[in-house]
């Protein structure tokens, strides 16, 4: 590692006032302290980058921020020459880019020689739960004991994961302390963006349930069966809102269509359009019940009839009733070759 990138380089000679200054804000070991609330409030309130940057000297903020951008921009540049393929490279600039950062916040604190500790407490008090920071500290191990390989087809088979591991404890320590190098301002406009994007994110998702919570299904229609092989005269056709299409009963037989409601409702009335299938006008229904369904029972049967004309008009049946939930036109006799059904509106 050149020397550059060692905590000695930057922060030598720096004072035991430091350490001061930054443990200050660190008085509790973070063990048994994390919980998800604590990160959450952490997340929202920054509350525990607030205590830290009102501790930190210009100078030592001015250097932390320069240690983790320089971090920053060693790890991407990293990360390009892996997806490039140049591995060996790829892991020297990101173990330089680990270092960087990480010697430089335990060189914050020169009574302890390589104290993880500091930065432990640090994370943790970004509310950085304790197995992740397990994990920082494991890259940070690694990255000390790792043989650097020279040529790429040196690197050993772990490298990826070594790699992934490095990239991970940079980011991760990037995105906690960040906030604490912010100014004021800065940081009221982070909370205030984590707030505003957190409510929308939630109004987004009540907005989700409520619809999926309160969304009616569809009206669905049904036949027994229909003339031909094509849909042209299918059961759908009766509920288009077409009354230039119908649908037509198989030849000769019985057939019904049922109208199976998106939910359980009061029924006013049934609108019926009967049909002749013109331009032929060899089919139409005759007789017909109307049935009603609900609770799982037939609730009411209503016979009719249908006249005999090339120019059907609108029947109308009262119903009146709650709790329907099918809705069933049963043609029992037809004119000519078979019955049929230009609309069925359920009102
Ligand atoms: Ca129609």
């Amino acid at each position: 590692m050149p020397a550059g990138f060692s905590g000695g380089y930057y922060f030598s000679g720096r004072s035991l006032a430091i350490a001061v200054e930054v443990g200050l804000g660190y008085g509790t070991h973070p063990k048994g302290r994390y919980t998800r609330m604590s990160a959450l409030t952490e997340f929202f309130m920054l509350r525990g980058a607030q205590e830290l940057a009102a501790k930190l000297k210009p100078e030592t903020r001015t250097e932390m921020d320069h240690a983790l951008r320089l971090g920053r921009q060693k790890m991407q540049a990293a990360e390009a020459l892996w997806s490039n393929g140049s591995i060996a490279e790829a892991l020297r600039l990101a173990s330089q880019g680990l270092a960087l950062v990480t010697d430089t916040l335990a060189g914050l604190d020169p009574e302890r020689d390589f104290s993880f500790e500091l930065i432990r407490e640090m994370l943790a008090k970004g509310g950085v739960s304790k197995r992740r920071i397990d994990s920082v500290e494991k890259a940070m191990e690694q990255r000390r004991t790792f043989k650097l390989p020279s040529l790429d087809e040196e690197a050993p088979a772990d490298s990826a994961e070594v790699f992934r591991r490095w990239v991970e404890a940079e980011e991760r320590i990037h995105r906690t302390l960040e906030p604490t190098l912010m100014s004021r301002t800065q940081q009221v406009g982070l909370r205030t963006f984590r707030f505003v994007t957190a409510f929308l994110v939630l109004a987004v998702v009540a907005a989700v349930v409520v619809f999926f919570a309160t969304r009616v299904p569809d009206d669905e229609i049904h036949a027994s069966g229909f003339f031909g092989t094509s849909d042209m005269f299918a059961g759908i056709k009766a509920m288009d809102n077409n009354d230039n299409s119908w649908w037509l009963g198989p030849d000769g037989v019985s057939a019904w269509v049922e109208v199976k409601l998106g939910k359980a409702r009061h029924v006013r009335q049934v609108r019926l359009l009967n049909s002749a299938s013109p331009p032929w006008n060899d089919r139409g229904t005759k007789d017909y019940v109307l049935e009603l369904y609900g609770n799982g029972r037939k609730l009411r049967s209503i016979p009719g009839t249908f006249p005999e004309t090339t120019h059907p008009r609108i029947v109308t049946v009262p119903i009146n009733m709650d709790g329907v939930e099918r809705v069933r036109m049963v043609a029992r006799t037809w004119y000519d070759k078979g019955a049929a059904l230009a609309e069925i509106h359920v009102d």
